[in-house]
Formats: structure tokens, C-alpha cells, sequence
């Protein structure tokens, strides 16, 4: 089992590499079982300890990130833990190991790692924009496409946001409109993405600075996605009390931006993103949450492996 020689080897970038490159059927249901029992035992909230905490943004397929994200979980000690703001497949060419690799950290220190739900960890989205098509090709068709639904049957239970001891609110998107405190986000009944309105905005939602102050509007991702202002912010933070937000969802060439006042921060974890045939190159970034509080936005090497 690849959890067991994880655990047992310490393997180095190469052998963990190609342990995922050779993952079974078998092993990937395993991992999918022992991850959603832990899943069973958070909230859609998750209240997180206090500790010193790394928060990742989307990660997209870019497996030599990942491995040295995860490096960093494996070397850090047990006052150590990650906080991934979802969107781990879709788009990059290594989603399906990248994901693995995440739900094996889960696994094997649920306690250490927390997995939130992004929007392309919806079936609408990750059928139709890299991740089945992935799994049928690795595993054939028919084992492909029951694995997507497996996967996608974990995906309904991940959390939709955390909250760390100090107040920093994190979620995949961004706030929503219309909530009046943490217990409404509390209360979401997780499963129901996109179908939920406020679910949906948590996962979709993006800032915007503008010269003229706005709450909300329509934004241009379509559908029922919005755009949230300084105003919108403002109001949130004071029905909720949160000392300030990080985010993902949004690709920045320095792998990060602050908005209104650095009181949001937008992270992004994958040196590159595909739209169809355009890809975009990233300096992607992780942000760490120090015992004092600070918000450290760190650089990171990329594990120099062959892919
Ligand atoms: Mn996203």
C-alpha cells in the first residue's frame, strides 16, 4: 500500500514521484476511504488550532510544487500544520497525482492537514476541464470514470472554509452576500455546491479594487459568480469579527496580491495555469501564518524532479 511505504521510506521527491505514478486502483480507493472518514469529523467550518500555519493556494496539476509543498509538512514537526485552499485538479498535466498526493498528507496527519473545497472540485467543472478525462487515460475508461465519481463523492464532504486562532478567515473564493455571522457559514449544508447560494459565492467570489466603492456585483466569471468590494468587506468583517481573509481562485504573475488595505490576500501555489492552449507562468507562492500572527508570503523551489 502506498500509504504504508510513504510512512515507512521517507522517500525522496524521485521515489514519492514515481509511488504516485504507479499508485494502484486499489490504493486510490484506499486513500479516498481513510479521507473521508477524517472529513466525517470536520465541520463545513473548520475551527483550526493554534499553530503556525501554512496556507496553499490552487495547486492545478504542477505535481513538482506539490512535492515540495509537502516536503515542508513532512519535515515540519507537529506545531506544524497546512491549510490547502482547494482547486487541486483541472487544467495542469500532473492533477491526478497532485491530488493523491494531497489526500496521502491527509491521510496519513489529518490532524495537520485541512483540505477546503475549491470550485473546480464540482463534477459540472472537473468533468469538463481536464480531470476525468485524466483518470480514464491512467486508468481506462471504465475504472477512470468510477473513479471520477468516487472522488467527486469525497469532494462534496471537504469543509468549504477554516478559521485559524486569530481570526484569519480562509476559503477557495471569497465572501459571500447576505450573511450576517460565522454561524450561517457554519450551518452550510456542504454537499449542496453549487445548488446552495452562499456555498457557491464561498468557492466563486473574487475582490476587486475600485475608485468607486461598491458591496457587490455580477462578475464576469458568468453565471451566478460575483465580484465583492471594500464595502461588501467591511460589513463582513464586522458581522463576523474575522481579522482578515486569504483566498485563492485567482492566478497573479507573483503568485500573491493584497487588497483593500492587505487586509485580503490572494495566494496561488502552481507555476502555471492552461486555458485551452494558453499557459501562463507563475512565481507561485505559499503563505505562512507565524505564532505572533504575521502573514509571511514565501517563495518556494519546486521539487527538481523529471516530469
Ligand atoms: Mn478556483
Amino acid at each position: 500500500m502506498i500509504i504504508d511505504r510513504f510512512v515507512e521510506e521517507s522517500p525522496s521527491h524521485e521515489e514519492l514521484f514515481a509511488l504516485l505514478r504507479a499508485i494502484s486502483i486499489a490504493d486510490v480507493k484506499v486513500l479516498i476511504y481513510k479521507v473521508e472518514d477524517a472529513l466525517a469529523r470536520e465541520r463545513t467550518l473548520v475551527r483550526l488550532p493554534a499553530a503556525e500555519t501554512f496556507v496553499i493556494g490552487d495547486m492545478h496539476g504542477d505535481i513538482a510544487a506539490a512535492l515540495a509543498i509537502a516536503r515542508q509538512l513532512m519535515e515540519g514537526g507537529p506545531g506544524m500544520q497546512q491549510v490547502f485552499l482547494g482547486d487541486y485538479v483541472d487544467r495542469g498535466p500532473h492533477q491526478v497525482d497532485v491530488i493523491n498526493l494531497v489526500l496521502l498528507l491527509k491521510a496519513t496527519y489529518p490532524g495537520r492537514v485541512t483540505m477546503l473545497r475549491g470550485n473546480h472540485e464540482i463534477p459540472a467543472v472537473n468533468g469538463e476541464n481536464g480531470f476525468r478525462e485524466c483518470l480514464e487515460r491512467q486508468f481506462g475508461r471504465e475504472d477512470g470514470a468510477i473513479l471520477w465519481h468516487l472522488y467527486n463523492r469525497l469532494f462534496m464532504r471537504l469543509p468549504l472554509a477554516a478559521i485559524t486562532w486569530n481570526g484569519i478567515f480562509l476559503v477557495h473564493g471569497g465572501i459571500p452576500e447576505g450573511v450576517n455571522g460565522l454561524h450561517e457559514i457554519e450551518a452550510l449544508p456542504r454537499e449542496l455546491v453549487p445548488e446552495n447560494r452562499i456555498s457557491f459565492e464561498l468557492l466563486w467570489n473574487d475582490p476587486v479594487e475600485a475608485k468607486h466603492p461598491f458591496h457587490f456585483r455580477k462578475g464576469p466569471r458568468g453565471g451566478a459568480t460575483k465580484q465583492f468590494g471594500e464595502l461588501a468587506f467591511d460589513e463582513f468583517q464586522e458581522r463576523t469579527n474575522i481579522s482578515k481573509l486569504i483566498r485563492g481562485h485567482e492566478e497573479f504573475n507573483e503568485g500573491f496580491r493584497f487588497f483593500f488595505g492587505e487586509r485580503v490576500l490572494s495566494i496561488f501555489s502552481s507555476r502555471r495555469v492552461l486555458h485551452g492552449v494558453f499557459e501562463r507562468q507563475i512565481r507561485p507562492k505559499v503563505v505562512k501564518i507565524d505564532m505572533a500572527g504575521n502573514l509571511v508570503v514565501e517563495a518556494f523551489e519546486p521539487a527538481a524532479i523529471m516530469t
